[in-house]
């Protein structure tokens, strides 16, 4: 089983990650592990923070010569903006007498939207802060870094994982299932919204420019898709072990993601069967395929019975608006009880495209630890020659 934690604030010393469950002998790309941090760190609508931190993770244990040892990877990623903040998150009693960076006031008015209210009354503080910096979607950092290990592992089953930006507020890509794998892994790095289309790229950015005007936010949608996934993970045997619904509980746990659709998504409720299932065809010519027949269409997004069937697996996640409005909306201080307009704190008008980066790396440990419990989980090579054997056996099964 591949389960990880993550500790650490926003603005505290470091986030780090506990990873458990990587099997031996995985020769690990740091250089890979910090590009994708800086993808996430990336996308038009960051705020300023972005320009402080260059995200790196280390690696304190678990890997030895740069391979795994199967003993667990503990990650730590330091924050840059730590000295702008140690007087006010220090975690000794009393403020270190070398503390840096400014002492700030405790924070009272409860952003809409965001964890601040349900924090405070769960866990009984008097200062928000105790909840924001925990609650800060900082913490997806440690996530991406623990997700670009799973994406290693994946890569020696010949699964690779891009994502695209559907949609940001009203200004959506006209239909994202008819764009392929390869359309979306030849969006450039440097596209500002990782969108596959250009031209909605710059409606979006406008969209963004809005927000950011107004003092406003904005949010919407972006679609992972897993290429080359072997068929058969997950199960339809019982509830727990169907894969759509593990996807969906690891893309719903990233922060501000209020949705998640598999293939066609939501619109399957209002299309008839006819136009929504993907018929089975023979395959012409024989494809190569380990599941050899042709699916003409994957609005079930390669996900049948919540097993992989060796389509395309795409998943989308629907992001709402950040909730830290530079034009706050009416809130209520919690020290007087009276209205007052909502905190305001440093942060992004839109981060859709970083949270692209974060649902690649959620599903990349989803299916890393779906295809171990397929393949085994010790040592690599037993995982390959295992997946090997089983790709072998069924695409005999599918010959004439
Ligand atoms: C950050 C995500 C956002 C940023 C944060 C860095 O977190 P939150 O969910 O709290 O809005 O606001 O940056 C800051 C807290 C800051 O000081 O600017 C991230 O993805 O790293």
């Amino acid at each position: 089983m591949l389960r990880f934690l993550t500790a650490g604030e926003s603005h505290g010393k470091a986030l780090v990650a506990i990873l458990e469950g990587v099997p031996s002998g995985l020769l690990i790309d740091f250089d890979a592990i910090t590009f994708e941090l800086r993808r996430r760190q990336g996308g038009y609508g960051r705020g300023r923070r972005m320009a402080i931190e260059s995200d790196r993770a280390e690696a304190l244990s678990g890997i030895r010569h740069g391979l795994t040892t199967g003993a667990p990877i503990a990650l730590q990623i330091p924050n840059k903006d730590w000295e702008n903040w140690q007087k006010t998150m220090y975690s000794e009693h009393e403020q270190p007498a070398d503390a840096t960076g400014a002492d700030r006031p405790t924070v009272t008015r409860p952003r809409p939207g965001h964890a601040d209210l349900a924090g405070v009354v769960k866990y009984g503080h008097d200062d928000i802060r105790n909840v924001l910096e925990r609650a800060s979607a900082r913490e997806t950092a440690a996530r991406v870094a623990v997700g670009a290990i799973a994406r290693q592992l994946l890569r020696r089953l010949g699964t690779d994982i891009v994502s695209h930006v559907v949609s940001i507020g009203s200004v959506a890509v006209a239909d994202p299932l008819a764009l392929t794998y390869d359309d979306v892994r030849a969006i450039q790095p440097d596209a500002p919204l990782h969108c596959a289309d250009a031209a909605v790229e710059q409606r979006m950015i406008a969209e963004i420019d809005a927000a950011r005007d107004a003092g406003d936010t904005m949010g919407g949608s972006f679609e992972v898709i897993a290429h080359e996934v072997p068929a058969g993970l997950g199960s339809y045997v019982q509830w727990d072990r169907k894969l759509d619904g593990r996807l969906a509980q690891a893309m719903m746990s990233i922060p501000a993601i209020k949705a998640v659709g598999i293939g066609r998504g939501p619109a399957v409720a209002s299309l008839p069967g006819s136009r929504i299932h993907d018929e089975i065809l023979p395959p012409s010519p024989p494809s190569g395929r380990t599941v050899g027949v042709r699916r003409p269409t994957n609005n079930a997004g390669g996900l049948e019975g919540g097993v992989t069937n060796g389509e395309d697996l795409r998943v989308t996640g629907y992001m709402k608006p950040i909730a830290t409005l530079m034009k706050p909306l009416r809130s209520v201080d919690l020290t007087t009880m009276l209205e007052s307009p909502a905190a305001v704190e440093r942060s992004d008008v839109c981060a859709v495209p970083a949270a692209a980066v974060v649902g690649e790396a959620m599903v990349a440990i989803v299916l890393a630890d779906a295809a171990m419990e397929k393949f085994g989980a010790d040592s690599v090579d037993e995982i390959v020659a295992n997946w090997q054997a089983f790709s072998a056996r069924t695409s005999a099964r599918f010959k004439l």
